[in-house]
């Protein structure tokens, strides 16, 4: 009980507090994260909401939950799409059971590196991408940087496919990333991302796959001691508005909207690199042994049926031509 009273006491002071911090805001839109503060995806969406607040007079003020405060990014999709959210920032994965065209950029190896993905995502294929957003109650508003995702686990060195074989791996909810591990003849697990550290821990899963900056900020590496370089998903992070709530706007205020968040991509990007290598030099320091010399062709090779099932229409087909066409 006292316990209950404390927890009930800080609640009402830290909602006192946001009250008071959002008390000249005429309108207060709430964002989702599942990072902590300080995350470059984080910063750049509370960088969108500086801008909003200054270029509105202060009229437009938006509140970052951060570190999954408001829920695992699968549900948190279902709120925004109902307005209960209004703007959330996820990774395309677990968009691509519902929108098609989130698959293609969601492909292992589609993208040749970070840069080929800046060009495409930057160009008209982004621009139809986010287009697509919009019949399933959603408004696209910019992508943001997610480095490459690779292979961690507990038991062993991965420094082929072989090696994979069995293994019991987490990936985001999406079928693409089921496939994909199938494909290479282990056992996805697909689960919300604040279940991941336990699931390593208790032996529920042996691994996972990520980019550096959320093995470290995670602590997935504290759990998971061997992390090979395959980079086999390059998968831009999207940040995306309810169109419910985008609707309750006025013209000008979307207008708004819309360039303060294309205005936060470059703090995204600088944040990210220097993350980057903030937090490889942490996991590396705390002794994670790091497999970097792989053969990725075996890899690549393996994809063909999950680029069939995935990506057969002519439609998706054509998306993956045109971004393989991208210089
Ligand atoms: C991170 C990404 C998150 C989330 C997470 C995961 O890299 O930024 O949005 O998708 O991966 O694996 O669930």
């Amino acid at each position: 009980m006292k316990k209950f009273n404390t927890m009930a006491a800080a609640l009402l002071a830290s909602v006192a507090f946001a009250g008071a911090a959002y008390a000249e805001c005429e309108v207060t839109l709430r964002s989702s994260d599942t990072h902590p503060a300080g995350y470059p995806t984080v910063a750049a969406v509370e960088h969108m909401g500086a801008l909003l607040k200054e270029r509105s007079a202060g009229r437009i003020c938006v509140e970052v939950f951060h570190s999954a405060q408001l829920g695992e990014e699968k549900d948190t999709i279902e709120q925004t799409k109902f307005g209960v959210i209004d703007f959330n920032r996820v990774s395309m994965g677990p968009f691509n059971n519902i929108i098609e065209e989130t698959k293609v950029v969601s492909l292992p190896f589609i993208f040749r590196g970070t840069d080929h993905m800046h060009r495409v995502m930057d160009g008209p294929i982004g621009d139809e991408i986010l287009a697509a957003f919009e019949p399933h109650g959603f408004v696209g508003l910019a992508y943001f940087d997610g480095g490459s995702r690779s292979f961690y686990n507990k038991q062993k060195p991965i420094t082929s496919v072989d090696d994979l074989k069995g293994m019991k791996i987490r990936v985001m909810q999406s079928d693409v990333f089921v496939d994909m591990m199938s494909a290479l003849g282990a056992n996805a697990t697909p689960m919300p991302y604040g279940e991941v550290y336990s699931g390593i821990q208790t032996g529920v899963i042996d691994g996972a796959e990520n980019n550096w900056p959320s093995f470290e900020s995670s602590g997935h590496y504290e759990v998971a001691g061997y992390y090979t370089l395959n980079e086999h998903l390059i998968v831009p992070e999207v940040l995306v508005m309810s169109k419910a709530s985008y609707d309750k706007l006025s013209p000008e205020d979307q207008a708004l909207v819309v360039q303060a968040a294309k205005d936060s991509i470059p703090v995204n990007r600088e944040l990210w690199a220097a993350r980057e290598k903030e937090s490889e030099d942490k996991v590396r320091a705390a002794g994670v042994e790091v497999i970097s010399d792989i053969d990725k062709t075996p890899f690549i090779e393996a994809m063909v049926p999950v680029y069939e099932k995935h990506a057969g229409t002519p439609k998706l087909q054509d998306l993956v031509t045109r971004i393989q066409a991208t210089e």
